[in-house]
């Protein structure tokens, strides 16, 4: 694994699951002060300066992490476990977004529906390649349509977020279809 893999790895678990594990403390937002975070690395044997930072921030494959514009801070950008209020954008969907899943949960989906489970909200994807992606990570992947437009349409409220990805609170078995 490379430092800049391992570095965004420990951030991940920091700036999203468990901020303590650091000595870090979160905003409201998610925002922590970068030397904080810098020094943090340092006991954590993987020191790194801002521009070493700012290369994980930079090149990481999905975007997780954002600076803010003045370089002081830096947050998660989703997929908190802790509580943060966020400030992804309220916004309405398309009439279709894609989760992607696996065989094994398939029962549980199409009765219960989808639930967040370990995070804050549901994620849904603007795309099926994207969310063969996303389902990839745990087997052979399954896509489900979400008739997100007509959620909308009913009240239910979805935020995107900087690297577009769809949140919601949970997506109704009704809304689902597997293709
Ligand atoms: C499933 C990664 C049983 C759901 C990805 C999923 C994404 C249920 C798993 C982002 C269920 C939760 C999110 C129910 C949902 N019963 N299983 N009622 N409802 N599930 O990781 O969508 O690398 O929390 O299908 O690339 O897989 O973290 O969600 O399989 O963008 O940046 O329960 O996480 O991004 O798993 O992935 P997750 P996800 P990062």
């Amino acid at each position: 694994m490379t430092e800049t893999t391992k570095i965004s790895k420990t951030l991940s678990y920091w700036l999203r699951h468990a901020p303590e594990a650091g000595g870090l403390t979160l905003d409201a937002n998610g925002w922590t002060e970068v030397d904080t975070v810098l020094a943090a690395l340092a006991r954590e044997g993987l020191p790194a300066d801002w521009d070493a930072l700012l290369t994980v921030v930079e090149t990481n494959d999905k975007q997780r992490f954002e600076l803010s514009a003045d370089g002081e801070r830096i947050r998660a950008r989703q997929g908190h476990s802790v509580s943060v209020e966020g400030d992804w954008t309220a916004a309405t969907p398309p009439d279709v977004l894609w989760h992607g899943t696996v065989e094994r949960f398939l029962d549980a989906i199409l009765a219960e529906g989808l639930k967040p489970m370990a995070r804050h909200h549901v994620h849904l994807s603007p795309d099926q390649e994207t969310a063969r992606r996303v389902a990839a990570r745990r087997g052979k992947p399954v896509i489900l349509e979400v008739a997100a437009g007509r959620l909308a349409a009913q009240g239910q409220a979805f935020f995107v977020t900087g690297n577009g990805v769809w949140l919601t609170q949970a997506v109704a078995p009704g809304a689902l279809k597997r293709t």
